[in-house]
């Protein structure tokens, strides 16, 4: 098997591709409903392999040492991978490779939330307070407008990282407790009104976390494990907060200097510590499209949740936020739902269709790089928009490092 040929790939110096088309193992998919104008599978063009391995060629090119993206399609897997896992080894990076997804856990922790929405142990219009007394300097705060980046409460990681590699190495062994982490927002004015504006930001999610936390009872670890890994038997997904390693076969992560030229600094050893329910999920392509193809095909909260989580306020050209979950609109008039996330030493894109039919899940081990970041958003033009004319293209919308900033008004 080419991917198997892949793990094994002795491949020196060279830039190794390979690509694929398999029966996927389990992928039962309960909802092929299309509704107008939306995306289910079947309207889809077919995805475009040669130009997503052009992406990720593109992205080595500026500067990744790896690259790779797997499509879940209607049982159909089509993986492509291009460049290093270990720029020491040179081993070649695969889809059978963990890495770190940054914010794309937000989708996770959300989806927990929404769960407890379910079990009537928590109401989204209630005040964030109400669950956890004295947390917030504004009781007005409510849980959706956490859910959604509407808090206005300040995203203390603009300042940890500001300067990039020393911002990293004061916090990578660091052990913080979420409160610590909101203390560090809360000394800098909100950003906006309750509910009057989007303005994304970890502080909502390490809240999010903590709400997970004094709801069940439990760690936010096992609340992950005991209602998302386990049920979806995600056996590559990890909270290894605030362990180090990534358990077993894993991409090493490349943290770019702000400097121009300066050397590629190993990041992959961290606690992550500074994100924890924003973004220190440890997982897999073929993982993330497993369990997002689950959440929009319904499969882990009610019909009405789900809903809800797709309740979308303008975040950013072409883009759209709900709860934890991000709407992108492409070139071919394709919408597509997930989330990126940014980690020091990985990119990860991970979208898939209104009904969940075909999941599109990206890497580049590396970050702080936008020319890799923005080339990554390839990766979706390829596998949901199909083989298509530079003009026909368009410009696609370039991703910011928080994706998107404008603000939005919000209507509740
Ligand atoms: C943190 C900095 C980015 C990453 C962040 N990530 O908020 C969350 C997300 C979890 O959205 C770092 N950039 C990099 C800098 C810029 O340090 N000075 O690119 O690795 O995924």
């Amino acid at each position: 098997m080419a991917s198997a040929m892949a793990r094994r790939g002795t491949v020196v110096g060279a830039v190794l591709l390979s690509l694929l088309a398999v029966p996927a193992q389990a992928a039962p998919r309960e909802s092929t409903a299309i509704e107008a104008g939306t995306t289910a599978a079947g309207t889809l063009p077919k995805p475009d392999l040669a130009g997503l391995r052009g992406v990720l060629r593109k992205a080595l090119k500026q500067g990744a040492p790896g690259a790779m993206a797997r499509i879940d399609d209607g049982g159909t897997v089509r993986l492509a991978a291009a460049g290093v896992a270990n720029r020491k080894t040179l081993r070649a990076i695969g889809d059978a490779d963990r890495f770190r997804i940054g914010s794309v856990t937000k989708v996770f922790t959300a989806t927990v939330l929404l769960q407890l929405v379910d079990e009537k142990k928590l109401k989204l219009g209630s005040s964030v307070n109400r669950y956890l007394p004295g947390l917030l300097p504004d009781g007005r705060i409510t849980v959706r407008h956490v859910l959604s980046h509407r808090s206005g409460l300040y995203d203390y990681t603009n300042d940890m990282f500001a300067r990039t590699v020393p911002g990293f190495e004061a916090v990578r062994t660091k052990v913080f407790t979420p409160r610590q982490l909101v203390e560090r927002s809360l000394r800098r004015p909100r950003t906006n009104a309750p509910g009057a504006a989007y303005s994304y930001s970890n502080t909502n999610f390490v809240v999010a976390g903590m709400l997970v936390e004094k709801l069940t009872g439990h760690s936010l670890r096992t609340e992950y494990q005991n209602r998302i890994i386990n049920p979806l038997k995600l056996s590559d997904t990890f909270y290894a907060h605030p362990g180090t390693k990534i358990p077993g076969r894993h991409a090493r992560g490349y943290l770019t200097p702000d400097q121009a030229g300066a050397a590629l600094v190993d990041a992959t050893r961290q606690t992550v510590s500074w994100a924890q329910g924003a973004g220190a999920l440890i997982s897999s392509t073929r993982d993330l499209n497993t369990f997002l193809t689950a959440l929009l095909s319904g499969r882990l909260t009610s019909a009405a949740q789900l809903a809800r989580m797709q309740r979308w306020m303008p975040a950013g050209t072409s883009q759209a936020y709900g709860l934890g979950l991000r709407r992108r609109n492409l070139s071919c008039g394709v919408s597509v739902y997930g989330h990126t996330g940014a980690v020091q030493g990985y990119y990860t894109y991970a979208f898939t269709t209104k009904d969940g039919g075909r999941s599109l899940s990206a890497l580049a081990n590396t970050s702080n790089n936008g020319e890799v970041l923005n080339t990554m958003l390839g990766t979706l033009e390829s596998a949901f928009c199909g083989k298509r004319t530079k003009a026909a293209r368009g410009v696609a919308a370039p991703v910011e490092r928080h994706e998107d900033i404008a603000p939005g008004i919000a209507l509740d």
